[in-house]
This record gives structure tokens, sequence and C-alpha cells, in this order.
């Protein structure tokens, strides 16, 4: 039996989740408090599989702190500790090839490497600060909307503690602030761009997912705690991908009462 180590509402965290409940494997779920993840994740033998992440440009110390210690999702498989999605992913695919996480055709696998990597390197870290452009201008309103959503309540479940640090994240870690937010709006239209051509050209969406799907739909399920953007990703091929993999709860709700 796995045990997958995250924090709770953590995008990247989803990923690794829905990696494992694609291959229909069983784990169990332990949860770092969040702000001490770092530091829980070195003490359980974890780090940040080499990654250098940047937030607008900047490696904050926080950040820096981060890569230093360590990261989530971390999957424990008996003595063995594996760290970030891109090596969990694979280490999956090895030990239980089916259903794959990546096309067995090489170039189609080249395709969806290179949307999983972007999905790592510039998605993830965007969707964050998308998020937290919003965050930042009404916190106390924003603390009430990130208690539930397609990702269930971000960082901490009492209202009071997401009222106090995120913000605090958001600014100090992620190098974010209210100014950031047409670019980093204009910056999402050419991410939806790029995400619906990779669906169009089959690497994204098909039939059945794999890892560059389960690294986008998360990133994707985090910027729409933000209610402004949905007219953005109305009709959109990447707003399907989301719905099919990550629905909003009230919608989740309603399909099991028609089913
Ligand atoms: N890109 C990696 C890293 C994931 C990541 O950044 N995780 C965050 C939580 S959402 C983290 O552990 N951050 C620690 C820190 O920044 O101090 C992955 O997908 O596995």
């Amino acid at each position: 039996m796995y045990t997958l180590y995250v924090i709770p509402g953590s995008h990247a965290c989803r990923s690794a989740m829905l990696m494992l409940e694609h291959k229909g494997l069983p784990y169990r779920r332990v949860d770092f408090l969040t702000l001490l993840h770092p530091l829980a994740a070195r003490m359980h033998g974890f780090d940040a599989g080499g990654e250098r992440r940047s937030a607008g440009g900047r490696q904050t110390p926080g950040i820096r702190l981060g890569d230093t210690l360590g990261t989530v999702p971390g999957l424990a498989a008996g003595r063995e500790r594996i760290s970030t999605n891109r090596r969990i992913a694979r280490f999956l695919d090895d030990r239980h090839p089916d259903p794959p996480l990546f096309p067995a055709d090489p170039g189609e696998r080249r395709a969806a490497e290179a949307a999983e990597r972007w999905a790592n390197e510039t998605l993830q870290m965007a969707a964050r600060r998308i998020l937290g452009a919003w965050v930042v201008q009404d916190p106390a309103a924003a603390s009430r909307r990130l208690g539930d959503g397609r990702l269930g309540y971000l960082l901490y479940r009492r209202e009071l503690a997401r009222r106090l640090v995120i913000p605090y994240i958001l600014g100090r870690v992620f190098a974010v602030s209210r100014r950031d937010d047409r670019e980093l709006l204009e910056g999402l239209r050419g991410m939806l761009d790029r995400i619906d051509a990779w669906a169009g050209d089959g690497v994204l969406g098909g039939a059945e997912p794999n890892a560059a799907d389960l690294m986008v739909a998360p990133s994707l399920a985090l910027i729409l705690y933000r209610p402004d953007v949905l007219p953005l990703f109305e009709g959109r091929p990447a707003l399907a991908l989301v719905d099919r993999l990550l629905p909003e709860p009230a919608a989740a709700a309603r399909a099991a009462v028609t089913a």
C-alpha cells in the first residue's frame, strides 16, 4: 500500500492523487500542515527532485527553502521515497504499466512529455499567481471562497487560518501583488490557447488521460476558484478537460443524483 504525503487543496498534490486513482491503486493519504510542509517532507525522506522553481521570475527565499528541503506530493513505497509528480508518474508507470500514463508511440510520448514539462515548469506556478492576484484584492472574501471548490478547501480547513496565512504566502513566497493582475490575466489567455491547441492535436484530452492531462487539470481547477475568470474559459476544450477530471462539487453532486 502506498502512502502519499500532501497538503490539503494543493493542485500539485492533486496531480499525484489523480495518477494513483487513474491506475486504480489504493493509497493512504497523509496531510502535512501547510507552511511546515517543506520541513516535514524532508523529515520523511523527501526532497524537491532537483527542481528550481521561480515565481514572477524570482526565486524568493521561501521558494528556495522549499527547493532545498523538499516539496509535496511525495510518494512512499516501502523504503523508497519518490518526490515530484514527474518522478511519481514514471515510478508508477514502471511498477504498474496498465493503464499507462504516457502513450506507447514514441512521437506521441514526446508530445505528452513536452506538455507535462510545460504544465510543471510554467502553468503550475502561474496558477498560484493568477489566483493569488485576485485573493490579495479582497483577502476576507477570498478566504471564504477558498473554503470549497474543485480541489476542496485550500491549505487550511478553518477560514481564519486561510485569511491570515494565504495572503502572506502569496506575497512573500509567490511574489504576487494586485498590480500583477492584468499581466497575469493576459498570460492566462495565451496559456488557455496553448492547452486548446494541444487538445486539438490530441496531445491532451484523449479518451484516456495521460500524465500531462493530470498535471494541467488541477492547475486549471485552482485558477477557477477565481469566479471572474470563467468567461475566459467558456466554450474552450481546456474547460471541458477540467470539468471531466475535476468537476465543480455542485456539478458533481448533480451528476450523481441524475445518474
Ligand atoms: N513541480 C513539483 C513541485 C510541487 C510543489 O511546488 N509543491 C508545493 C506545494 S503545492 C510545495 O511543496 N512547496 C514547498 C515550498 O514551496 O516550500 C511537482 O509537481 O511535484
